[in-house]
């Protein structure tokens, strides 16, 4: 049986039409470069030809090179002879007619024809920053040209998509087409009445000027956010280069650049998370022919910080939902908290007001369950204690017709446990979001041993549709995501008792590139959080590691920024975090009543406790089947916990550290400290194996 070939050429009398054929997304892989070039020449050697379209079959118009090709030594074309280049010395005038994305190669592809039309739904945009490296295509030095320098800096340094709307406000593409216009007709239409113009407007041909600073400005604006980065940087020097050096040799500079990157650890751990993200959506032992519902009426019980979060994901994402919680009051705080929270986003200009008018009116609090008879999806968030949501999904049960599905927001508790009080336990699964709802990616699907494929896939479809990446986790206490984390939330306490501070942990945990240190974030969320949490575990488990230190402070009302004083102690008004020499006070004179010998660490060992211990735990879920891979826990901690990024995730990094180093502390760790550093035995059989942690087999899924 023969391939369609990824590029074919068409005609439509004096029109050739280059089209792409690689599904899913037109992807430069391999041939497809070859191919364009191929039936350009064909193109320009015919006579009958005036005008030349490029353009995508399927959804879309091309999504950039291949990234499964960078870092394999695939061969590339040289400069002179690439896509960009032919495209850019063609003799006839080439249109690209750009529908769903044109991307990273894609849109240099387009940028290097002489007219650009588009769609009015596609994307446009040079994300290669976000999998660390730069457009290597001549995306640095036209899209200055296009759009002007600072325009082109925030995009290449950003990796933003924009709208076609925006594109043509910036001179990207030439032509809007209007809603519902077919596009081959269109662009045959319009490279006919192009084809006899002459000078081809070539893009580098374009003049570009630029005020020097603001290059200085960018890297200045990036600094926090791109510290221990290398990609962001170079495209700022080689949109530069753009504009202080004539357009071959900022081709050459870009090159060179470019060069520098592609197989450094940041572009190997951002490639790594690109496609962990991808992996996470797909489920091994899922049975084929398996749909998700197509769910139109969600419903949210509980009005508090995450139900009142999770409604606005909804409205933010288009749906209709109906908010519920057990007193008028309580609702009319929630919806009071979540109209201050969309106003809070108009006053920082990230929201206009009338989209927060119409999100609002997405959002219908209702007084009663009998309200909830026709929905067809219902997430519980009320208070996390089994005894407050099993008479919520019992009620719930009752009142909503058998196909609902119901969906708890709990972040630990047994979910076939509260599946039992229904008589649908099929429909029952978590769907565990993370505060705050409307803003973090993650979401944890939580798979009980009674729920049917059919409920998950709606789970993981419904985090699709707002926004989120859904992750699957089996039914255990903590999950995936909390219970791998919760040593780690341990650990950092225990540092202190032996001679740390919270200040000291902090800064290495930012210095590795965390958005903000573990306390400081402990004292955001709130300690009497993860106080309950403790309380809960300890009355569970006899043997629970208790931390004096975390319970003290919540004794003497030291809850964190809502009380000024935490871990840290905060001016009014201010969200800054201060060491407060009380606090080391209470923590010497605790750990002193401990016993606890004192003595100072050094950044690599504070920073291989904490991960250490959730490889471990993450080692002990996958070893029990409560996770499909090492990759899944990774992008739970990258959206999850705001594991940065650009290190790939809590697995991908320790890979680069060896399975038997991360084994050999681990182990000597246990001996030290007992059995809390207790050895998985994954790890153990991954470190004598020899078996990286990306080529582990967790056990089968329960
Ligand atoms: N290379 C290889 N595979 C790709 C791909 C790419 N560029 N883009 C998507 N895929 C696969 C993806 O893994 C998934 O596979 C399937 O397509 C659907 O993707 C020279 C150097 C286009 C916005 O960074 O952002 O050009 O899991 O699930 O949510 O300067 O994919 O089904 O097997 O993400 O609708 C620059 C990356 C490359 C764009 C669509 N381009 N892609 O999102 O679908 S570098 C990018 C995306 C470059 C030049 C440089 C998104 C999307 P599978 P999906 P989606």
């Amino acid at each position: 049986m023969t391939t369609a070939p990824v590029v074919r050429l068409e005609k439509d009398g004096d029109i050739a039409l280059i089209i792409v054929n690689y599904p899913p997304v037109n992807a430069l892989g391999p041939g497809v470069a070859e191919g364009i070039i191929d039936c350009l020449n064909q193109a320009n050697a015919d006579a009958s030809v005036r005008a030349i379209v490029l353009m995508g079959d399927g959804r879309s118009f091309i999504a950039g090179a291949d990234i499964r090709g960078f870092g394999t030594g695939r061969k590339r074309l040289a400069i002179g002879e690439r896509t960009y280049d032919v495209l850019d010395g063609s003799a006839k005038p080439v249109v690209a007619a750009i529908h769903g994305y044109a991307l990273g190669g894609g849109l240099e592809n387009a940028m290097a024809c002489h007219y650009r039309i588009a769609v009015p739904s596609a994307k446009v945009g040079l994300p290669e920053v976000q999998i660390g490296i730069l457009p290597g295509g001549g995306g640095t030095q036209r899209l200055p040209r296009l759009a002007g320098a600072q325009a082109a800096l925030d995009m290449i340094t950003s990796g933003r998509h924009i709208s076609a709307a925006e594109a043509l406000k910036l001179g990207i593409i030439d032509h809007l087409l209007p809603a519902g216009a077919d596009l081959r007709t269109a662009a045959i239409t319009y490279a006919r009445g192009i084809a006899a113009a002459r000078p081809l407007p070539r893009v580098r041909d374009k003049a570009v000027s630029a005020d020097p600073g603001i290059f200085d400005a960018m890297r200045k604006s990036i600094a926090r956010k791109a510290r221990n980065q290398k990609a962001p940087y170079h495209c700022i020097a080689a949109v530069e280069a753009a504009c202080t050096m004539p357009f071959d040799d900022g081709v050459r500079e870009e090159a060179r650049l470019f060069g520098e990157l592609e197989n450094s650890d940041e572009a190997k751990a951002l490639r790594y998370a690109f496609f962990a993200e991808r992996e996470v959506a797909k489920l091994p032992d899922m049975p084929v022919g398996i749909e998700a519902v197509d769910f139109k009426a969600p419903a949210v019980i509980g009005a508090g910080t995450m139900g009142g979060g999770i409604a606005m994901a909804f409205a933010d994402y288009g749906f209709d939902v109906k908010i519920l919680d057990a007193s008028q009051d309580a609702l009319d705080r929630g919806m009071e908290k979540i109209r201050s929270n969309y106003a809070t986003s108009v006053k920082r200009g990230s929201l206009k007001q009338e989209e927060m008018d119409k999100r609002l009116a997405r959002i219908h609090p209702i007084s009663g369950y009998e309200d909830l008879k026709d929905c067809d999806v219902v997430v519980e968030a009320v208070f996390e204690r089994m005894d407050v949501k099993k008479p919520v999904f019992e009620k719930l049960d009752e009142v909503l017709g058998p196909d609902a599905f119901l969906y708890s927001n709990s972040s630990a508790l047994d979910l076939d446990e509260l599946a039992s009080v229904t008589k649908r336990p099929e429909r029952v699964a978590g769907t565990h979001f993370f505060s705050p709802a409307n803003v973090m990616k993650l979401l944890e699907v939580v798979r009980p041993p009674r729920a049917s494929f059919e409920t998950v896939a709606t789970a993981m479809s419904l985090g699709r549709k707002i926004g989120k990446i859904s992750a699957i986790a089996g039914n255990t206490d903590g999950f995936v995501a909390n219970r791998s984390r919760a040593p780690f939330n341990s650990e950092m306490v225990i540092l202190l008792e032996e001679g740390c501070l919270p200040e000291q942990v902090d800064k290495v945990m930012i210095d590795f590139g965390y958005p903000m240190g573990p306390f400081a974030v402990g004292d955001l969320a709130g300690l009497d959080i993860s106080a309950e949490g403790r309380k809960r575990r300890a009355a569970a488990n006899p043997n629970y590691r208790k931390l004096p230190i975390a319970d003290h402070l919540v004794e003497i009302g030291r809850l964190g920024q809502k009380t000024s004083a935490g871990w840290y102690r905060y001016e009014k008004g201010d969200r800054t975090p201060h060491p407060d020499p009380e606090v080391a006070a209470i923590i010497k004179r605790i750990a002193g009543e401990m016993g606890v010998p004192q003595r100072s660490f050094t950044d690599q060992e504070i920073l291989r406790r904490l991960l250490f211990s959730g490889i471990n735990e993450a080692c002990k879920i996958l070893e029990e089947g409560k996770a499909y891979r090492t990759s899944d826990v990774d992008v739970m901690w990258l959206h999850g916990f705001g594991f940065p990024r650009y290190r790939g995730g809590l697995f991908f990094w320790a890979d680069n550290i060896g399975v038997r180093e991360v084994y050999n502390q681990i182990a000597s760790w246990h001996q030290q400290y007992g059995e809390r550093w207790a050895p998985s035995k994954l790890l153990r059989d991954l470190a004598e194996s020899g078996t990286a942690f990306k080529d582990a087999k967790p056990a089968p899924f329960v």
